[in-house]
């Protein structure tokens, strides 16, 4: 049936909508209208209406009043169209100009339409122009990732294009399922440069990914300067997995990062993995084993082995300097203290443990995050646990995690063999690891963040939203990330994003598959699933 619809659509239809719009066939070029509502993620509302709006040489990109932020978000996106489509596309205040002529963009940031939120926006496209209106810079923004993605994929060449640029008729009205919807890079294992790093931040940005979240340190290396243990960085972060040589952040750095994510409206989520996965500190600090003697740096890929000392009061002048230092260059809430595979750590040290470190994130502000392990200690009032079990985790792990969440403590949904991006999609696949098993594009995109730990009792409403960790073990270069976050990326973004009744497989991957011209536009080298029906050339 899909084959025949798609004969069908391909024919010129140009402002097919909402849920029938998914099945349109996507775009081979540049010049096709595009379906409104062909967009990753899937928006809440989509009403297709009227003439495609056509974007023209002399048009402005208006921004509704002297607002310093929405002004950002209109540079950013002059940004985006000037070099495929060769338009000046002056940015300009509204009141300044008149009332401005049709054919333009429009940028309105309103205290009204309460029912956007804090991160939604309203489209409305017609041949007279396209108004983004949004009560934040952050819906905004996130405005313009839809609009950026109903034009054609072209539109991402960084070299001029043949149009036309046209964006279909009608009306979008989107907000977020969940608020939290992240991304985890892990610069450990391997580690990457700031520019490396932005490169996928702008990557994330475009599926409305808002949290990034930092693996700073690990057995393998640390990673972010600290004055006060200055070795830390030096020499902790002087290697990495295979013996590379490893690298770290220096604030000024790490302050680069925070702003550029949040230029493009990410949290940075940094974390400290603690009281395993501290090779790195141990190696650097003698006085931080509990028999005194540093062990060699690490560049293998065991985990489990290394513990801060538990009993030692100097354990604890440390992480209050480390949360401390950290806190301070960290505007987001969240600060993550791992607490993951401590296997060489009592229980009750863990738990005494996870007491005094938690204290610490709060002394200094933070909201205290950690993976799922920390609610087998004690979490604090507004913790957030990240889990990353498995279809094979147990009952009595499960049924810790669903205690927690149902005192309280928020859950980030990161379910290893779903939404793992360092696992791999099948047998053949190159990087990646398979402790989880293998896990393809549909298998990724295909569970619902809401009811997934139901079974074992945790409220929906405990789900604070999900996150595609990507583990960097076998990762090395942007290619690599590339290869293992594209195309699964997408879809834990619209788990994160979409309405739960959007949620179906074959619809998805059509939408999926009109991404294929756009991320090869972008240059990014994405895996070809089979299970997707890439357009021609893409
Ligand atoms: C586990 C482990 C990490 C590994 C990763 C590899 C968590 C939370 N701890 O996930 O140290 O890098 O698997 O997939």
């Amino acid at each position: 049936m899909a084959g025949s619809l798609l004969l069908v659509l391909a024919a010129g239809a140009c402002t097919l909508g909402t849920a029938g719009s998914a099945a349109a066939r996507p775009e081979s070029h540049g010049t096709a209208v595009r379906p409104l509502g062909q967009v990753v993620p899937e928006p809440s509302q989509v009403h297709p209406a009227g003439a495609p709006f056509t974007l023209t040489p002399t048009a402005h990109i208006r921004i509704e009043g002297h607002n310093h932020d929405a002004r950002e978000v209109g540079t950013y996106l002059a940004g985006l169209l000037r070099p495929s489509t060769g338009y000046a596309l002056p940015v300009v205040e509204e009141s300044g100009h008149g009332t401005g002529g049709g054919h333009d963009i429009r940028l309105a940031l309103t205290a009204g339409s309460a029912s956007l939120g804090t991160e939604g926006y309203r489209l409305d496209s017609g041949p007279s122009g396209v108004t983004l209106t949004a009560r934040t810079s952050a819906g905004l923004f996130h405005g313009v990732q839809t609009l950026r993605q109903l034009l054609p994929a072209s539109v991402e060449e960084r070299t001029r294009q043949h149009g036309p640029w046209q964006v279909a008729g009608g009306t979008i009205t989107d907000v977020p399922r969940y608020a939290y919807r992240g991304a985890m890079l892990d610069v450990s294992r391997h580690f990457f440069t700031v520019p490396q790093v932005e490169k996928y931040i702008d990557q994330l940005a475009l599926y409305k990914i808002n949290e990034f979240h930092l693996h700073l340190s690990d057995d393998q290396g640390w990673r972010i300067a600290i004055n006060s243990w200055p070795r830390l960085a030096r020499y902790g972060g002087s290697t990495e997995v295979g013996g590379g040589q490893g690298g770290y952040y220096t604030k000024a750095q790490y302050a680069q990062i925070v702003s550029y994510a949040a230029s493009r409206h990410l949290e940075v989520v940094p974390e400290i993995d603690m009281p395993s996965h501290t090779n790195a500190a141990l190696a650097s600090y003698p006085e931080l084993n509990c028999d005194g003697v540093a062990p060699p740096l690490y560049t293998g890929t065991d985990v489990g082995f290394s513990s801060l000392c538990v009993p030692e009061d100097v354990t604890y002048t440390f992480i209050d300097d480390v949360i401390r230092e950290l806190a301070a260059i960290t505007p987001g809430r969240y600060l993550h203290i791992g607490g993951d595979e401590a296997h060489s750590t009592s229980q009750a040290d863990y738990v005494s443990f996870m007491n005094r470190a938690q204290a610490v994130v709060q002394k200094y502000g933070k909201t205290v995050m950690g993976w799922h392990q920390i609610t087998s200690a004690m979490p604090v009032k507004g913790a957030v646990a990240e889990y990353w079990g498995t279809d094979d985790t147990g009952a009595a792990e499960r049924a810790q995690v669903a205690a927690a969440a149902k005192n309280g403590t928020g859950l980030v949904l990161a379910p290893a063999d779903r939404s793992y991006l360092d696992m791999k999609y099948d047998e053949s696949t190159e990087l990646g690891q398979d402790w989880a098993g293998t896990v393809e594009v549909d298998r990724s995109y295909d569970w619902d963040p809401g009811t997934y730990l139901a079974g074992a009792g945790v409220p929906s409403s405990a789900v604070i939203g999900v996150e595609a960790p990507l583990w960097t073990e076998t990762i090395v270069t942007n290619d690599d990330i590339e290869a293992m976050a594209f195309p699964r990326l997408p879809g834990i973004a619209e788990l994160g994003w979409s309405p739960e009744s959007t949620h179906d497989w074959t619809t998805y991957k059509v939408r999926l598959a009109a991404q294929g011209p756009r991320m090869a536009a972008l240059g990014i080298d994405f895996y070809h699933s089979p299970l997707v029906d890439w357009p021609a050339g893409s």
